[in-house]
């Protein structure tokens, strides 16, 4: 009998400046190596008023405007991943937001050095991976 609960999911982009440099491989390759199951995965632009939505919390602060630009600013990949905990799990594999002080062998730690292009975005607890998933993938609801 098995006694393990349904595995989590979350909601990842890989974010427009990683598009750029040709990360997404990289990106990818280190969540699928870790055992992740990706579950939904498509590339995607967001307009300024989708980008308002999936940044409720942050509109009104003052790093937002530039942050909308550069999320607009391009393609982006977004993906639906799960796996056991894999909420901590995906967030202790990016790291933390600056990238100039996120841990070496983390996604932003070996390869951002800003703490706006920081290539990665991951939900940040069960209730914002519900509001995240259920607004870049409606059907998964
Ligand atoms: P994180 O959960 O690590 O992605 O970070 P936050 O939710 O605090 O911030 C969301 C995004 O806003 C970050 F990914 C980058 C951007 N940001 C800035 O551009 N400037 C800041 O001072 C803080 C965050």
């Amino acid at each position: 009998m098995s006694s393990s609960s349904p595995d989590e999911r979350t909601l990842v982009l890989i974010k427009p400046d990683a598009v750029g440099r040709g990360l997404v491989g990289e990106i990818l390759s280190r969540f699928e190596r870790k055992g992740l199951r990706i579950d939904a995965m498509a590339s995607r632009t967001m307009d300024g008023d989708f980008a308002d939505q999936h940044y409720a919390e942050h509109v009104d602060k003052a790093f937002y405007p530039p942050l909308k630009g550069f999320m607009t600013s391009g393609p982006l990949v977004a993906l639906v991943l799960s796996g056991d905990q894999v909420i901590e799990v995906v967030r202790g594999m990016i790291g933390s937001t600056d990238g100039r002080r996120a841990a070496a062998g983390t996604i932003r730690g070996d390869f951002s050095l800003s703490n706006r292009e920081n290539l990665v975005h991951a939900s940040d607890s069960t209730d914002s991976s519900k509001r995240e998933i259920a607004l870049w993938f409606p059907e998964l609801g």
